[in-house]
């Protein structure tokens, strides 16, 4: 090196033309030294020992500010973050520049089948040219009835997801969705709600009633599917540690059980409390909090919406949010547009804010608007409400403290 010029932009007028990339600007102040249009800062000593400190101090300076930066965007994910579920199969292009359209900035993305590498890789390449990332990624192969309810052959299918696993971690993904629930109904049957839309409904009476069928070879009981989780667990946990990638778990929806002959574990705080007990509290055993089957499960739940957020939210294992209202507790209930059902959820999302919950938020299901064939208005309606929220929550949380930052309770 034979010269260093450090230059102040103020005095130096030609550099501060408006926000520039890197290249440009390495660019102009080439050119600007060529020329000898470029002003440095005043310093005293000229000798060689002198430069070199200098230049070291110089360099330090510039990593410390980079640093700061780097850690000030950390910060930005100390809180929740508003995504939306794509389907890799359907997302056009037209689809991922919409999400960008409307701010949207992470997606929960549904690999469905097989998710080899590149397949991830190219994907979020794909993603990244619309400013999305991947925050959760799902596979089927956690959903085989080999593995859920323990037949013969699951050691196949739970290494399939072993190495979906690995390769989330290879490319960076923050967690993969899990439930356990082979038996499930979800929905009763459709209707219009009071404000006109269709949505799902589940009605106990009419589910034991009309819907209910044995649907395996066998009843099986939760001592069977705790057996069966737990095999599942200890095989692909010590995977996702290894992999740095976090294992969320949905509850059961709605949380009711035994249905269609299999009984259900994830239907309340227990069940839950169980499951992270399994884990060993492991830090990438977590959940999928899905506040409508929640919400669905009212008082009987043990623990309500907001106690959940304060104990797992706080604790960082609330990975992913299902951010979503139901009309009513049940014995029967529908969902339910954000505004329009019976949780505040501006409460919730003040609660995860408080609790510096850092999980991506999606608006899970969507009720059914008019002329909405695509799902956009409905979904551009959550995604609208819940940056509202999000932003208010913020807002709010973080006036109560002169630093700024979000408060703790
Ligand atoms: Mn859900």
């Amino acid at each position: 090196m034979a010269d260093l010029v450090v230059c102040d932009p103020r005095h130096n007028a030609l550099l501060k033309e408006g926000n520039k990339p890197d290249a440009g600007d390495a660019r102009k102040l080439a050119e600007l030294l060529r020329a000898g249009m470029l002003r440095g800062v005043y310093h005293g000593s000229r000798g060689l020992r002198g430069l070199q400190e200098l230049a070291h101090s110089y360099a330090a300076l510039a990593a410390r500010s980079t640093g700061v930066m780097a850690t000030a965007r950390q910060g930005e994910s100390d809180h929740p973050k508003v995504a939306v579920m794509i389907d890799l199969h359907s997302s056009t292009d037209d689809e991922l520049l919409y999400l960008k359209q409307i701010g949207v900035e992470w997606v929960h993305m549904d690999f469905g089948r097989d998710a080899p590498y590149e397949l991830i890789r190219s994907t979020q390449e794909r993603l990244a040219r619309y400013g999305l990332k991947i925050h959760c990624a799902m596979l089927d192969a956690y959903r085989s009835t080999r593995i859920q309810l323990g037949q013969p052959g699951r050691d196949e299918d739970i290494e399939k997801f072993q190495t979906f696993l690995r390769d989330l971690g290879r490319a960076g993904v923050f967690s993969t969705k899990i439930d356990f629930h082979p038996a499930n109904t979800y929905t009763t049957r459709m209707i219009e709600s009071p404000r006109g839309y269709q949505v799902r409904q589940f009605s106990v009476d009419d589910f034991r009633q009309k819907v209910e069928k044995t649907r395996f070879d066998r009843q099986y009981s939760a001592d069977d599917i705790w057996a069966n989780y737990t095999y599942f667990i200890k095989a692909v946990l010590p995977v996702a540690e290894k992999s740095s990638v976090r294992l969320a778990l949905h509850p059961d929806d709605p949380p009711i059980s035994p249905m269609n002959g299999v009984a259900k574990l994830f239907i309340n705080y227990e069940g839950i409390k169980r499951a992270d007990e399994i884990a060993g509290h492991s830090p990438y055993w977590g959940l999928t909090f899905c506040v409508g089957t929640w919400s669905e499960g009212g008082d009987k739940m043990g623990k309500d919406v907001l106690g959940m957020i304060r104990d797992f939210g706080a604790r960082g294992k609330i990975f992913a949010v299902h951010f979503r209202n139901v009309s009513s507790p049940l014995p029967r209930f529908h969902e339910t547009f954000p505004d329009d059902g019976y949780l505040d959820m501006y409460q919730v999302m003040k609660a995860l804010v408080r609790a510096r919950c850092t999980a991506s938020l999606i608006p899970d299901h969507y009720p059914g608007l008019v002329g909405d064939t695509n799902r956009r208005m409905a979904n551009a309606y959550c995604v609208t409400y819940m940056r509202a929220l999000l932003r208010r929550a913020n807002e709010e949380l973080s006036q109560r403290r002169p630093s700024g930052r979000p408060v703790l309770s």
